[in-house]
């Protein structure tokens, strides 16, 4: 599936704004006929999340059906062509119906999805669009879900959350992302796959697109530009409606941190000799690899600076904006950071697309967060799995994704499960999925501390990725045993493996303005202290290849006595304020380069 454009043949017309909404907590919507429309009961804007926008009325914790609609036209000129509707996001399950026709349904948040609506589309009227949003999750869900019943079975009662949730942040819901309609001709470019190689200073290109029911006479004309100047054209043949091809640039100019520089590809499909579709991509040249303890990019090792992060900001919930989007990169900048983590989930591919323009290195996890082993299904498995092939079939051109995550700390609630046979066969199943998708890019799995050095990913990953909290959940207030548990921690790790560590989550819950001249959680010397403590320890092995600071930025979660209302790790507030400790790191990491 490719990101929506418009061009000399594709047209996209955005439906963001002001929508119907309607909630059904007994989830009898689909029996009263609301497929056809339905009496509404207020306004909602999207992209948004319902939570936060329609707190008023009882919606900040509501959990189920939530119906949308929309009355939309179709221009005249575009009465011939393909139609598609695209979400970029609805979480967490989403049922679509165009003029009470049912147009498809899709499973899991935070991926995008389309479905072919072209015979469901009334010419020359208006046409109904409703969606059925649903932000339950279950056992089988990824992410899992949990109920009030499972804290009590595992004696968990203070672990309670309202609502409920195993993780660590707020499941907003509802349409979070752009929904676009998409006009296409008949014949046309259904998905685009590049990889990219280095040998010496030549860049190879491997191309692979894919086309809807092409005639035999169909061809694909790829051309490469470099600030707008055209380079190169190949003219590729359709086998089974697929073209690949390889592209050599010789002196090719390298995707960095540094020097993000970008081509720019031009897919034009021809019929007969007519143009039928066009695609622009921009394509970065980089390779990564992993050599002994070191993370290399281009061949030169790479240290990570930066955040694990989340989408989240007041009122939107997790809806995309735009200028949110420009804010954090800025700030990322401003800081000195290189690279962030897209934790516990993909995030909006606009972000990516920055991450690409600004030469942001991206850790792009799967929503496989807190995984409980005693719940696992067959079912998760394969949703697993999907989340998996959806999240690398979006996000797989982009030169900013050096890594997949595929799951983050499972196994967190002192489950037996998570360290036996049907733990290791999972994992073993999943990385081995997931490599067969793309073997290019190193894959990693954030895991805590519940496990020490026997996690059964470890096995499994290129990369020891460790959240660790000595300081704030072990051993608070004294810097001093922190020195020494995370030094002796790390090397036993890499001891074990051998292979490089990373330091992907550690940090402190912090209030702005408490202060004080002493080890005091909360305050922001506090913060401070700490994470300069874990840089300097981090920064002291040679096998370690990044720190990833929890958090980029204080956000929602669900409620609990342990939370007033934010998790407070962020350097920066909600509102993108920075802390005290916003300086001390980034004298540490312009000066560290
Ligand atoms: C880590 C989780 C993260 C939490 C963090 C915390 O990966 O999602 O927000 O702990 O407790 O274990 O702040």
């Amino acid at each position: 599936m490719l990101y929506p454009q418009s061009n000399r043949c594709r047209t996209m017309l955005d439906l963001s704004g002001l929508w119907e909404m309607r909630k059904d907590p007994d989830d009898s919507g689909e029996e009263e006929g609301w497929i056809n429309g339905f009496e509404s009961e207020t306004y909602i804007g999207v992209p948004g999340s319902w939570n936060e926008q329609l707190a008023e009325m009882g919606m900040m914790n509501y959990v189920g059906s939530v119906w949308y609609k929309l009355s939309f036209w179709i221009p005249d000129y575009l009465l011939n062509k393909k139609l598609f509707i695209r979400f970029g996001s609805v979480d967490f399950h989403a049922k679509v119906w165009v003029n009470g026709a049912f147009a498809g349904e899709h499973n899991g948040g935070y991926l995008p999805f389309e479905f072919n609506i072209t015979s469901h589309i009334k010419k020359r009227e208006k046409n109904i669009l409703v969606v059925r949003a649903n932000n339950e999750l279950t056992h089988d869900t990824i992410p899992q879900g949990v109920t009030i019943e499972d804290y009590e079975k595992f004696g968990r009662n203070r672990d309670q959350t309202y609502p409920t949730t195993v993780f660590d942040f707020f499941a907003y819901g509802g349409i979070q992302r752009p929904v676009k309609i998409i006009a296409l001709n008949k014949f046309h470019l259904n998905n685009i796959k590049v990889g990219t190689k280095l040998d010496g200073s030549t860049g190879k290109i491997n191309l692979e697109a894919e086309c809807s029911n092409t005639s035999h006479t169909a061809i694909v004309e790829i051309s490469l530009y470099a600030n707008n100047k055209k380079l190169k054209k190949l003219t590729g043949s359709l086998d089974n409606e697929i073209m690949k091809k390889e592209l050599f640039i010789p002196n090719c100019h390298v995707w960095s941190s540094d020097d993000p520089f970008l081509y720019e590809l031009q897919f034009e499909l021809f019929d007969e000799g007519e143009l039928i579709d066009e695609y622009y991509l921009e394509v970065g040249v980089r390779e990564v690899e992993i050599e002994g303890s070191k993370l290399l990019l281009n061949g030169k090792p790479i240290f990570l600076k930066g955040f694990g992060k989340h989408e989240d900001f007041a009122v939107l919930g997790k809806g995309l904006s735009y200028p949110l989007i420009i804010k954090d990169f800025e700030l990322m900048k401003w800081i000195g950071a290189n690279s962030f983590r897209t934790s516990h989930y993909p995030y909006a591919e606009e972000v990516m697309q920055m991450a690409d323009r600004l030469g942001f290195l991206v850790i792009d996890e799967v929503p496989a967060v807190s995984l409980n082993f005693r719940h696992v299904t067959p079912k998760t498995l394969e949703n697993h799995k999907n989340s998996i092939s959806e999240l690398i079939s979006r996000d797989r051109n982009h030169p900013s994704v050096i890594c997949w995550s595929l799951a983050n700390e499972p196994g967190i609630w002192g489950e037996d499960e998570a360290g036996s046979d049907k733990a290791e066969s999972y994992w073993e199943d999943i990385f081995k999925f997931t490599r067969n998708l793309d073997s290019s890019r190193p894959l990693i799995l954030p895991a805590c501390i519940e496990w020490k050095d026997k996690d059964l990913s470890f096995k499994f990953s290129d990369i020891i990725s460790i959240n660790r909290y000595w300081g704030w959940y072990d051993v608070p207030t004294d810097v001093d045993k922190v020195e020494e548990f995370l030094k002796t921690e790390l090397i036993t790790l890499f001891k074990k493996y051998n292979k490089p560590v990373f330091i992907s989550e550690f940090g402190a819950d912090t209030i702005e303005g408490e202060h004080a001249t002493f080890p005091q959680l909360f305050t922001e010397e506090y913060q401070t202290m700490l994470i300069i403590k874990y840089f300097e320890v981090i920064e002291s092995l040679p096998f370690t290849i990044g720190e990833h600071i929890w958090n980029f930025a204080d956000f929602r979660t669900a409620q609990h006595h342990r939370r007033v209302i934010l998790n407070k790790k962020g350097i920066f507030n909600r509102q993108r304020d920075p802390k005290s400790a916003a300086f001390a790191i980034r004298k540490h990491w312009l000066e560290k380069g």
